[in-house]
């Protein structure tokens, strides 16, 4: 649903030219440093990226999932890191205080969230539960008003900048089940959590992940989300939901970019007395580069559209990331032998977002797992 498309056209204009002008020029020196320049995150904060689709109540722009997606292109045309800068706040990072959190957590965190001031992550995969979230070990045990949380988050999403943290904890340590799981905000600084060392990737640089150990780290009561145990590992589902239409959207967004990349490229680069875009094998890289763009991008806006009218979009939102990634995949390969040898050279920029988008195809639920939940709803609709 667009609200008020003068408006929205208003946002993404401003995210395009953003994008073009500040963040283009600055990709080689963020995947070089590993580091986004400080003055660019408070030029992010200033244009309110931090808090596009928090609710207004909360000093966001309460963007609708249609909103989303449109803007999720425009940020997903440059590296990845930038859009992972802000990603965690609008999506996983906030998501599971958005729609379940009591009225005291939204207000004492959203806003903080929406302005920037606090990086927010989600702490769901573990050394043993990756692709099979629910089996995951880490225990939050009631002491009081308190929880007492023991275990350890892998990859974790930016970890080494949050403040605060959604966690999946079991507070039921004898039950196995999805059911015994609840997830909590833990704020940085609590005596008890630890982060461990920044992972080293195949790319992505810029965007941080890292261990997030709990040691006996006393959680207050209070910070169980919604105030309910038994309940996180829906809040977590519910979240992925939302987030894998957002990374099919950001993985289009990147596939334009590498498809207008190689489309200069072509008319540019001479071969046999002409310019390789005249070629016919090479026109075939783009047609389907183009069509399956297209595709993905019809694919996102339905399924955002439903959600926006309240339709449950499980299944919607795992085929949008599933076509959407590995169509991402597919064109970044296409782009690179487009490019031919200086495909291969770090100086043309290509390789580094053939390396940069590997990662959408894994996380927030690898295609294999898409493949599962996707089968599920269908084979579910035709039991009855
Ligand atoms: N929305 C709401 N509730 C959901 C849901 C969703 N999208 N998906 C599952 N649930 C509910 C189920 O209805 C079930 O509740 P009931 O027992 O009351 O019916 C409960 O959650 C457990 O679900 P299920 O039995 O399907 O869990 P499984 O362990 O079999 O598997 C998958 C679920 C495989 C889909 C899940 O583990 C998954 O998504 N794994 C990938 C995790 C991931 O994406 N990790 C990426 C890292 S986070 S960036």
């Amino acid at each position: 649903m667009i609200r008020s498309q003068e408006t929205l056209n208003l946002l993404l204009d401003s995210i395009a030219r953003f994008v073009r002008e500040r963040l283009v020029p600055n990709e080689e020196l963020v995947a070089e440093t590993d580091q986004i320049p400080a003055a660019l995150l408070d030029e992010m904060r200033e244009l309110g990226l931090f808090g596009l689709c928090l609710p207004e109540e909360y000093g966001g722009l309460g963007l609708t999932m249609e909103e989303e997606v449109l803007a999720a292109i425009e940020l997903g045309r440059t590296s990845p890191a930038f859009r992972s800068a802000i990603g965690s706040n609008n999506g996983i990072g906030s998501t599971g205080i958005v729609l379940d959190g009591t009225p005291e957590q939204k207000e004492r965190y959203l806003p903080r969230l929406a302005s920037g001031e606090l990086i927010g992550s989600f702490c769901l995969t573990e050394p043993e539960a990756g692709s099979d979230a629910a089996s995951l070990r880490t225990t939050a045990v009631r002491d009081g008003d308190h929880y007492v949380l023991n275990g350890t988050k892998r990859f974790i999403t930016n970890a080494p900048e949050a403040g605060i943290f959604t966690v999946m904890a079991r507070t039921d340590p004898a039950g196995k089940g999805a059911d015994a799981i609840s997830a909590f905000v833990v704020e940085a600084g609590t005596p008890g959590l630890t982060l461990g060392k920044i992972d080293r990737k195949m790319g992505q640089k810029g965007a941080h992940t890292c261990d997030v150990i709990f040691d006996n780290c006393r959680v207050p009561a209070a910070n169980l989300i919604g105030e309910k145990e038994g309940v996180g590992f829906k809040t977590a589902m519910k979240t992925l939901d939302k987030g894998r239409l957002h990374i099919a959207a950001v993985a289009t967004g990147a596939a334009e970019r590498m498809l207008a990349d190689a489309v200069r490229y072509a008319t540019e680069r001479k071969q046999f007395g002409k310019p390789i875009a005249e070629f016919q094998l090479i026109q075939a890289m783009l047609a389907d580069s183009q069509a399956e763009i297209y595709a993905s991008r019809c694919m996102i806006v339905d399924a955002a559209r439903r959600r926006d009218a309240g339709e449950r979009v499980t299944s919607e939102a795992s085929c949008a990331k599933m076509f959407a990634t590995e169509m991402c995949g597919r064109v970044a390969d296409r782009a690179v032998q487009i490019f031919g040898g200086a495909g291969y050279m770090s100086d043309y920029g290509i390789e580094r977002f053939y390396r940069d988008v590997r990662l959408f195809r894994i996380y927030e639920g690898t295609t294999q797992i898409q493949q599962i939940v996707i089968a599920r709803e269908l084979l579910r609709t035709f039991s009855g």
